[in-house]
């Protein structure tokens, strides 16, 4: 056999090789390899075609969050459950051209022009997007900043106040949802924190939900969030998840 023959073959499976790995890693990551240009939480900027969605990588790998949160619940919630509401929300939108090439902000913000499906995979994309940047590995996450503080014992009485009343929103929420510390005004336009829970995917930006504000904190109720590790103990993930919170994130959503 002569190298000519064989090179050609050779070449063709090398590069198939090539794409399957590609292909994994892509689907370890929880993207797709169409989605690899495009932008999370918003829109690719084709002047046609509706908006098309993707996940931003986690910045941390599936098991950086232990012992808070558990490597196969991460891989599940990410790949599956966020990936799911990402394609599912691409699929709408492909559907219905209606609304234009909106950013998701500006889909939540007028969520109520849209049918429920993409009510609930919008949802779904921005409060994961936000959940996954707001947690960090524990002892990483740094710390709430002076004006974080001084605004939540303003508006709480304490840290610990404020901590125990999303916990409370969050726990009393029935069935899925999510917990919120969202930024308000009151009625003098004064900068106000406020606690707030949704049920599915809701969230305080839509023009629909009672309590409307900028998301600083959100936290996943969702049994999938949880359930592998504490089981109906939703008390105790909530109390533990406060380990894992980034406050750098945080503190840049507050201001
Ligand atoms: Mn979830």
């Amino acid at each position: 056999m002569s190298n000519n023959s064989n090179s050609k073959p050779l070449t063709r499976r090398e590069l198939l090789e090539a794409g399957v790995a590609i292909g994994s890693l892509a689907a370890l990551a929880g993207i797709l390899p169409g989605d690899l240009l495009a932008q999370s939480g918003s829109s690719t900027t084709t002047a046609q075609g509706p908006a098309h969605f993707a996940l931003t990588p986690l910045p941390y790998s599936f098991s950086a969050l232990e012992p808070v949160i558990d490597a196969e619940t991460m891989e599940i919630h990410y790949s599956k459950h966020h990936q799911g509401y990402v394609n599912n929300l691409n699929k709408e939108l492909a559907a219905d051209t209606s609304k234009g090439n909106r950013s998701l902000e500006q889909m939540l913000e007028s969520i109520s022009q849209y049918s429920t499906a993409v009510r609930n995979n919008a949802g779904g994309h921005y409060n994961h997007e936000l959940f996954w940047k707001s947690m960090a590995p524990v002892g990483k996450g740094g710390k709430p900043s002076e004006a974080l503080l001084a605004q939540i014992e303003a508006d709480f009485g304490s840290f610990d106040q404020m901590k125990s009343q999303l916990n409370r929103a969050a726990l009393s929420q029935f069935g899925s949802g999510w917990g919120w510390l969202i930024l308000t005004e009151d009625s003098s336009g004064k900068k106000k924190l406020a606690i707030t829970a949704t049920p599915n995917q809701d969230n305080p930006l839509m023009d629909l939900v009672k309590e409307r504000g900028k998301p600083v904190i959100g936290v996943d109720v969702w049994e999938h969030a949880y359930y592998l590790k504490y089981r109906n103990n939703r008390a105790d993930y909530l109390e533990k998840w406060w380990q894992v919170v980034n406050w750098e994130e945080v503190n840049r959503r507050f201001t």
